[in-house]
């Protein structure tokens, strides 16, 4: 009797079948937010839109948190649009 390794087939399958799915997910929420140039735009990671980057907000949208300590020049634990395309731009 193998009834065993029949539930184990199953639990594989449906393993298999959830990571399909989220592996399309996020396929889909990244060809959402990412521009032409592979990073997402500020206004990507403004999700409230108020015109303010979070740490939250930055991290929920991949962003390290070591990029986002060195863009928030200020120092006020938010980006403003200001800071965040000082990234493009490498001026001391
Ligand atoms: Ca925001
Ligand atoms: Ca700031």
């Amino acid at each position: 009797m193998n009834y065993s390794s029949t539930l184990q087939n199953k639990a594989a399958q449906s393993i298999a079948l959830a990571s399909m799915l989220l592996i399309g997910a996020i396929g889909i929420v990244q060809a959402d937010s990412v521009t032409k140039e592979g990073a997402p735009s500020w206004a990507a990671y403004d999700t409230n839109n108020d015109s303010s980057v979070s740490l939250e907000e930055a991290t929920t949208n991949k962003m390290p948190i070591q990029v986002f300590k060195e863009l928030d020049t200020n120092h006020d634990g938010k980006l403003s649009s200001d800071e965040f395309n000082k990234e493009s731009r490498p001026m001391k």
